[in-house]
């Protein structure tokens, strides 16, 4: 899976690692060996580890926990020992490509081990565990005839995003949250003998290792990424006091009263992270050309499969190549009814080697193309760089690799829909285009607090400044600081809140997607300009352009083969991550925001 198999693996081939027993002097040509045999050795391990972890994730058994966390303790003494054996060319002058590798073997897997066994077996458990009670959980509770219904979180996000009972959403947001609890002792856990392990590696702990991943010290990292919030937060500020003025209405002032967060379950989403669903209550005017693409891709019944193929057909028509039949074959597209799996949307290499896939239960509805085009950006990316040796085999940083299909959705116009055949004509003018940034900026804007301030909270907590009896306390202490939005009722350290969401069980870092958000828009533009277009960012289709293609592959046969400053700009001609692109974008929707806002008691 892209975001972090590699969190987990080994053990077996440490002896066969060559410059650790030798003795003497290194050397150069030394270090070279060594990072040739790593690179072996990885690939062989990691397709171990990426074929327990599929098999694991599409079939959750205790058998299939057990047998990939085990893979997983493989991988992680092998890294644990491998980086130790690195330290050996410390301060030797090494060829570039040699020294980067050495690098990345270092920040690569987004959790270490400590070297007792025992330890790092425990570890591997509890993160198994920790992935297996989001994957399998669900609220049950009694239907309106008194039996007991059960709902997963497909079915429980179907209510969040289409209700409008305020006392329902509430009822299905607190069920959803009770499936965390139990996952509060592992996760404490987990950070605990995790942080051991960073800290075996060089690390300060958990975090800073994430935090060096970004070709800089973890506290410029840290400033970067607030140098980019205060970059976005006006225009966050401005949709978040328009969509609440809007929401006061139509839940009543005392529940969403002015100059105060948002109730959390009210904004569509389990995790108030994008709020397109809530669209139809927020829409600017009403009775222009309908935007509804769900509706048509129900109406035109399209399928699961179908949905698939409309998104590969994007890439290619930008002179990319098509999907490998492999894709078609071995990818999880729907949820299997008869056993749980992990539905939180991934894509894969399994065998690093374009055995390409994505993993998904895939529902007729828009946010579901939309996210079908982001995990194939991650199979493009794939794709274009499985020739490089593995050590390479990533994103010039994550937020890259989460950006590539994002920027395709952003050539996702009305008129592409339109030609498409899943929108109707939708004409030109102001009153279209403001619901149409609207609906854009609910799904991209809003999102942005939320990218950044997960990882505050494990940062703070892998760094040992949030302890754990104030787990909770802390994570709603960011949502409301970054968000603005509240718990809808009390909440105690009984709770383990951050748990109900994806990537904190499933230990994947998350600063990528805030990255990502603001990469996006740099990438649209970069492609518009190859592209030729003239005229307004947000009116750029880039689809059937081949020039377009030729930028993006150019930057995704880099893999992490250099500095992601120098993928940047052989993409774009910059050298920093910049949100202005996205500012520009939304420039008429920041506008009229300011209009609607007037007189409003804004900020909470
Ligand atoms: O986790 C994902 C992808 C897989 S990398 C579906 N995303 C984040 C989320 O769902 O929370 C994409 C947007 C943010
Ligand atoms: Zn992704």
């Amino acid at each position: 899976m892209l975001p972090l198999l590699r969190a987990a693996c080994a053990a077996v081939a440490l002896l066969a690692l060559p410059s650790a027993a030798q003795q003497g002097k290194a050397t150069p040509e030394e270090a070279k060996q060594f990072v040739e045999r790593l690179n072996a050795d990885l690939k062989r391990l990691w397709t171990k580890q990426a074929t327990a972890e599929w098999i694991k994730s599409t079939y959750i058994t205790d058998d299939t926990e057990r047998n990939a966390a085990s893979i997983n303790e493989e991988v992680l003494a092998y890294l644990n020992q491998a980086i130790k054996d690195s330290r050996r060319f410390d301060g030797l002058k090494l060829d570039p490509d040699t020294a980067r590798m050495i690098h990345l073997l270092k920040v690569n897997s987004a959790i270490a081990a400590p070297s007792d066994a025992q330890k790092r077996s425990e570890l591997a458990s509890s993160a198994a565990k920790l992935e297996g009670l989001y994957g399998k959980g669900k609220y049950c509770s009694k239907d309106k005839a008194g039996k007991e219904l059960c709902r997963d979180l497909g079915q429980l996000s179907d209510v969040m995003a289409s209700s409008r009972n305020y006392d329902e959403l509430l009822d299905v947001w607190v069920g959803w949250h009770s499936i965390a609890p139990p996952m509060r002792p592992l996760y404490e856990r987990f950070v605990a003998l995790g942080n051991e392990g960073a800290k075996e590696i060089g690390f300060a702990n958990i975090g800073n290792l994430w935090k060096s991943a970004y070709d800089m010290p973890p506290e410029q990292f840290e400033q970067d990424t607030q140098r980019l919030w205060q970059q976005v937060k006006p225009l966050y500020d401005e949709l978040h006091c328009y969509v609440r003025a809007r929401l006061a209405k139509k839940y009543g002032a005392d529940k969403v009263p002015a100059g105060k967060p948002i109730p959390a379950h009210l904004l569509g989403n389990m995790w108030a992270q994008e709020w397109n669903n809530i669209y139809p209550l927020v829409e600017p005017y009403a009775g222009q050309a309908s935007l509804d693409v769900s509706a048509a891709i129900q109406k035109q019944r399209y399928d699961a499969k179908k949905m698939v193929q409309l998104g590969e057909k994007f890439f290619t028509s930008l002179g990319l190549k098509p999907l490998p039949a492999t894709f078609w074959e071995r990818s999880q597209f729907t949820q299997p009814r008869d056993r749980d799996v992990v539905c939180h949307a991934s894509a894969w290499d399994v065998t690093y080697d374009n055995d390409l896939r994505i993993k998904m239960c895939i529902k007729p509805t828009e946010e579901d193309l939309v996210t079908i085009h982001h995990e194939l950006g991650h199979d493009y990316y794939f794709t274009y760089y499985y020739t490089l040796p593995v050590l390479y085999q990533s994103g010039a940083h994550d937020g890259f690799h989460e950006a590539i299909g994002d920027a395709i959705t952003l050539s996702i116009t009305p008129g592409y829909l339109q030609q498409a055949g899943l929108l109707k004509s939708v004409p030109r003018n102001d009153k279209n285009l403001i619901n149409l940034q609207l609906k854009d900026a609910l799904e991209k804007v809003a999102f942005l607090p939320f990218g950044l301030l997960i990882d505050q909270w494990r940062w703070d907590v892998f760094a040992g400044k949030t302890a754990p009896e104030d787990y909770n306390k802390a994570w709603w202490a960011l949502r409301e600081k970054y968000q603005g939005v509240a718990a809808p009722v009390a909440r105690s350290e009984k709770d383990f809140d951050p748990g109900a969401k994806y990537h904190v069980p499933a230990n994947v870092p998350y600063t990528r997607y805030f990255l990502a958000r603001i990469l996006q828009f740099q990438f649209h533009k970069a492609m518009c300009e190859a592209a030729g277009h003239q005229g307004a960012l947000h009116e750029c289709s880039v689809y059937g352009n081949k020039e377009a293609g030729k930028r993006l592959q150019a930057m995704l046969e880099m893999g992490a083969s250099k500095p992601w400053p120098e993928a940047l700009q052989a993409m774009t001609g910059q050298r920093q991550m910049d949100a202005t692109p996205l500012l520009d974008y939304f420039s008429p929707l920041r506008s009229w925001l300011k209009e609607q806002n007037k007189g409003q008691q804004c900020g909470w």
